[in-house]
């Protein structure tokens, strides 16, 4: 394993999306070297730039709360904020932080083993580097690898291909252009109503409807602005005790306690309360009961019908497969008002699913497609832990991990938003600030108390597997087929990936772990 490009570093973190360059940050006075697979900073926000993407939380929450001064400075211009915005907040803390300088960029990590006498990783990456460090953190984001369905035909279509998550830093021209568009979720529905206003024609295609709310984006005003740097401090902590870590209105009764009247004054108020996500907290028990769903469902489905004009593609339009929230809920700008344009059409490819780039006559085909979700990125590095084991055959039947944050069999490797934590079910920015916090805060200790290993117990793993599939199993969500338990992408094993029990009973969980002498946790 010797090599003479070896470099001797005591973190290695991967990824500078938002948690992997607070990650650097927390971590500066350590020698820390953080490897970046793009050109610049900002992990989803560098990769995701096609036309409308935008964040479905309001800023002020979707924004670092570790330094006061940055977050008494920084102006949003919006309420939900476009991806440009989001990645010039991403290089000014770079630069604010001085980050660059620990930062290696278009430098992917390849391969990495765990040397077991030495306690220290191997880490190797595309650019031929070899570093030796005591831990890595893998800040490797939900949502990084594509997923690009093998449609046979893709190599003969003369036009061009785009996946909306590698999109072209310069744009893409769609004048006079006949566009197919394939993937109706969060992506597919900010994307197309700005295409549709381009293009020749846009031809949809659709194989499982999504339910959709409107973002109620607006300018940021003064006083929403003001009256968040006024209570910033008290703000943050009161989003960590939400089940979401976003303040929004969480509702008392459930849909059985509102007369069918009130029912209907709370679901309209929701829809129009330029709060995403409202739509699933209209009643308590929105994720939890069948029938409250419904109602939501069927609310929207009346949406949709009173907005499409053409009443085949209204009905295709609706969802009847799944549960609204069971994948997540889409925030739009115009989506459903898209289809009342002559120039825009829908086919659906559920009852006749794509076989092959040949019967449309299109010039451009853009996949929104998705991702291989939360364990994706992960994946497509080769990681050999103790014993020769890899982290492809421990992971075959689907991801385990103890509190989300550590695999057994992979000492000193720590994951933010890894697989099992509430990732994408709460505000990723301040949830992965605290992540990065408490696992720093484990590296310290050990500093502390002077040891060299720490690994999980397979009988923690276990018990935290437990607790997510018990989570689970109260909610809706496992009657959906998503990126969440991915059966988004065909072949795919294992069960629900994400922590549904809420961030506070998950950050509970967690420090108490620490709390009591590093239960479940081998330290050495
Ligand atoms: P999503 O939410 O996974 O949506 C992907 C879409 O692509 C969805 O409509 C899929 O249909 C569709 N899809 C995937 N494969 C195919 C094939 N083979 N044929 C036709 N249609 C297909 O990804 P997004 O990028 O929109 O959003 C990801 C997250 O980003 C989102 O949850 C937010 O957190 C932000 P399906 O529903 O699987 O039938």
């Amino acid at each position: 394993m010797t090599n003479k490009n070896e470099e001797h570093v005591d973190i290695v973190i991967i990824g500078a999306g938002f948690s992997g360059m607070y990650a650097t940050h927390r971590l500066r006075n350590y020698k820390v070297v953080c490897l970046e697979a793009g050109a610049g900073v900002g992990g989803t926000w560098y990769w995701n730039r096609y036309p409308g993407a935008r964040v479905d939380i309001q800023s002020v929450e979707y924004s670092y709360g570790f330094d006061e001064e940055l977050q008494q400075e920084w102006h949003w211009p919006e309420y939900f904020s476009a991806q440009p915005d989001l990645e010039r907040y991403a290089n000014h803390v770079a630069d604010r932080f001085n980050l660059r300088q620990h930062i290696r960029f278009s430098n992917p990590v390849e391969s990495m083993q765990f040397d077991e006498v030495e306690n220290r990783w191997h880490v190797h990456t595309a650019n031929g580097d070899h570093l030796l460090c005591r831990y890595v953190i893998a800040a490797t984001g939900s949502l990084t690898a594509p997923n690009l369905p093998p449609w046979p035909g893709r190599d003969q279509f003369k036009g061009d291909i785009y996946h909306t998550a590698r999109w072209p830093a310069e744009g893409v021209d769609f004048a006079g252009k006949r566009v197919g568009f394939i993937g109706t979720g969060s992506t597919g529905i900010q994307a197309m109503p700005i295409i549709a206003e381009q293009a020749q024609e846009l031809v949809v295609f659709q194989r499982t409807p999504a339910f959709c709310m409107p973002s109620g984006n607006r300018p940021l005003d003064e006083e929403h602005e003001q009256d968040w740097k006024a209570h910033y401090q008290n703000r943050r902590k009161q989003m960590l005790e939400t089940y979401g870590a976003s303040i929004i209105e969480y509702p008392t009764a459930t849909a059985d306690e509102c007369s069918p009247e009130q029912q209907a004054e709370i679901l309209e108020q929701a829809w129009n309360s330029k709060s995403s996500f409202q739509l699933l907290f209209a009643f308590r028990d929105v994720m939890t009961n069948a029938s409250a769903n419904e109602l939501v469902c069927e609310f929207v489905r009346e949406k949709i019908r009173s907005i499409v004009k053409n009443t085949e593609t209204a009905e295709l339009l609706c969802p009847t497969t799944y549960p609204i929230g069971g994948k997540r809920l889409c925030i739009g700008n115009g989506y459903y008002d898209m289809y009342n344009r002559e120039n825009v059409s829908l086919v659906d490819v559920k009852a006749s699913p794509i076989v092959e780039f040949a019967e449309y006559e299109l010039d451009v085909i853009i996949t929104a497609t998705g991702f291989d979700a939360v364990t994706g990125a992960m994946s497509r590095i080769e990681i050999e832990g103790s014993n020769q084991s890899t982290l492809t055959e421990k992971w075959a039947e689907g991801p385990t991990t103890y509190l989300g944050a550590m695999v057994s069999g992979f000492p000193n490797m720590f994951m933010i938003h890894g697989p099992s934590t509430p990732a994408a079910q709460a505000q990723m920015i301040t949830t992965g600030e605290w992540q990065v916090n408490w696992t720093a805060d484990i590296i310290d200790s050990m500093e502390r108390d002077g040891l060299v290993h720490i690994d999980a117990t397979e009988e923690a793993e276990q018990q935290w597997a437990q607790e997510v599939d018990m989570v689970s199993e109260q909610s809706l969500h496992k009657f959906a087929e998503s990126w969440y338990n991915g059966k988004n992408i065909e072949g795919k094993k294992g069960g629900f990936m994400i922590y549904v029990g809420g961030f506070p009973r998950f950050a509970e969980l967690c420090d108490s772990a620490v709390a009591n002498g590093y239960e479940g946790f081998i330290r050495k």
